[in-house]
C-alpha cells in the first residue's frame, strides 16, 4: 500500500501528539497521587438515617485505635453532614461518604480529595493532609445536584498533627 510522504509525516505527528498527551496525563496523575475511585460497596440509601453506619450518631470524625482517623459523612441536597469537621494533618484519614438522595461530588480544593458520591454506594477515600494545609477549607459538591448546588458546601478544618509541630 502506498502512503504519500506528506500523509506519513502527519500520521507520525498525530501519533507523537497522542503519545505526548497520554504521557502528560500519566505524569500528572501519578505525580499528584490521583487515582479513580475503586470502592464498590452497595448501601441502601432509603434507610441511611435509620440504621447502620450512617445513622446521625455515627457521623463525624472518629479516632481509630491505630492512630488513624475515620470520617463518616452523608451528602444530601444541599450539604455534607456534619457541616463542620476537624481532621489532623499528617495522619492517615479515611473518608466514608454516602448520598441520601441524588448524585453528588465531594471535593476539597488543592488536595487529592475528590470523589463522586453515587446514591446506593459508599464512597471511600484515603488520604493524608499536609501540614501546609492547616486552616479551614471548603468541602464542595462538584456534581450538579439541583437548584441549591451552588450553595452545597461544608467546612473542613485541618489542625496540626497531635504530638507534631
Ligand atoms: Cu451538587
Amino acid at each position: 500500500m502506498h502512503v504519500d510522504a506528506t500523509e506519513k509525516k502527519w500520521l507520525y505527528i498525530s501519533i507523537a501528539m497522542t503519545a505526548f498527551i497520554i504521557g502528560l496525563l500519566a505524569f500528572h496523575a501519578i505525580g499528584n497521587n490521583m487515582h479513580p475511585p475503586s470502592n464498590v460497596e452497595p448501601i441502601n440509601s432509603d434507610r441511611l438515617h435509620v440504621e447502620g453506619e450512617f445513622m446521625e450518631d455515627n457521623l463525624g470524625v472518629k479516632e481509630m485505635p491505630d492512630g488513624s482517623v475515620e470520617v463518616r459523612m452523608v451528602a444530601a441536597r444541599y450539604g455534607f453532614y456534619p457541616q463542620e469537621i476537624e481532621v489532623p494533618a499528617e495522619t492517615p484519614v479515611k473518608f466514608r461518604i454516602a448520598s441520601a438522595d441524588v448524585l453528588h461530588g465531594f471535593h476539597v480544593p488543592y488536595t487529592n480529595l475528590a470523589t463522586m458520591v453515587v446514591p446506593g454506594y459508599v464512597s471511600e477515600v484515603n488520604t493524608e493532609l499536609p501540614a501546609a494545609g492547616v486552616g479551614t477549607h471548603p468541602m464542595l459538591c462538584n456534581e450538579y445536584c439541583g437548584l441549591g448546588h451552588d450553595h452545597m458546601w461544608s467546612k473542613i478544618t485541618i489542625v496540626p498533627a497531635r504530638g507534631g509541630q
